[in-house]
């Protein structure tokens, strides 16, 4: 990771921690505590005492919630998590990870992110007030919206329809938009069967989803993850041989939810990111190498 990011090392060992398969010890309960709330009439003088001594913790609600640490670099899935962060006006830190140095791969961040790619955020707020670490970008986008009751439906119908194109999305679009992407603008060799089979087939993605807003504003009923998840990947639909005006209500999706101020936040996330650091693979030689030696480590 940057060297800017290094300073908070300890929670990322906490969210290692939490991640650890030992299960969470339950406290028993005391059985005074067990009696129903009549019974329980005159506590005992020594828990009395206890119980005055004892500092005073703020409610939780009272406190200011603990910023999550971002695991980002701008791009295609690192925007969708920087969109539902601004969207949700939560607060987070970013924690920059040049992919193109190959710091996705550093054993620290490996421990956040198995998979050694971004977005992956730690939220220190976790379930029972612990730490936990999440990587995949389809499963941050649910968990923040679990968390926040923002952008997901609780409904169950409501939720299977923003969950259906969320999935789309991961498993279809950003893929095969990532290939033609690659086999246009970065192989080393012109392959055309290679080029022709992902724009094709980034082609039909857009078809389907293009069917799918004609008569609706929105993927899944109101604006969702399901949206944020797929609005950074048509921003890029020239370098996947795409011309976005064959495909009216995809273009005017796109227009609609790129005019929202917190879409329009979240893009400006880390720009300054991208212009100062080696991730043109055009020009860079070491992020080609890093970027495209897909061996296993
Ligand atoms: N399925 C993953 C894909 C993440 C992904 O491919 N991230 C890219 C950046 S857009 C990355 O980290 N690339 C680094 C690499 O390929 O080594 C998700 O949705 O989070």
């Amino acid at each position: 990771m940057a060297a800017a990011t290094s300073r908070k090392t300890a929670s990322r060992a906490g969210a290692a921690a939490a991640r650890s398969k030992t299960p969470a010890k339950t406290k028993a309960v005391p059985p005074a505590a067990n009696k129903s709330k009549g019974a329980a009439a005159k506590p005992a003088p020594k828990a009395a005492a206890k119980a005055a001594a004892a500092p005073k913790t703020p409610p939780v609600a009272a406190r200011p919630p603990k910023p999550i640490e971002f695991y980002f670099w701008p791009t295609a899935n690192g925007w969708k998590v920087s969109i539902m962060l601004e969207e949700c006006g939560i607060p987070y830190d970013v924690r920059p990870v040049n992919i193109g140095r190959g710091e996705q791969f550093t054993a620290d961040y490996l421990k956040i992110s198995p998979n050694g790619r971004i977005p992956a955020i730690v939220d220190p707020d976790g379930p029972g007030g612990k730490a936990i670490s999440v990587f995949e970008s389809g499963a941050i986008l649910q968990y923040l919206g679990r968390k926040t009751g923002k952008f997901y439906p609780a409904d169950e119908r409501g939720r299977v329809e923003a969950d259906e194109w969320l999935f789309w999305q991961v498993s279809g679009l950003g893929p095969m938009a990532g290939q033609a992407n690659h086999f246009r603008q970065f192989a080393p060799e012109t392959i055309p069967y290679a080029i022709e089979r992902y724009t094709n087939e980034v082609a039909r993605l857009y078809n389907v989803m293009n069917k799918r807003l004609a008569g609706r504003d929105y993927l899944a009923g109101k604006y969702s993850i399901a949206d944020m998840a797929c609005y950074g990947w048509i921003i890029s639909h020239q370098q996947q041989g795409q011309n976005l005006a064959a495909f009216v209500h995809l273009k005017a999706w796109f227009d609609r939810v790129g005019a929202r101020p917190g879409v329009q936040r979240g893009l400006a996330v880390g720009r300054e990111l991208r212009s100062s650091a080696p991730t043109d693979l055009r020009s860079s030689q070491d992020s080609r190498r890093v970027l495209m030696n897909r061996r296993p480590r």
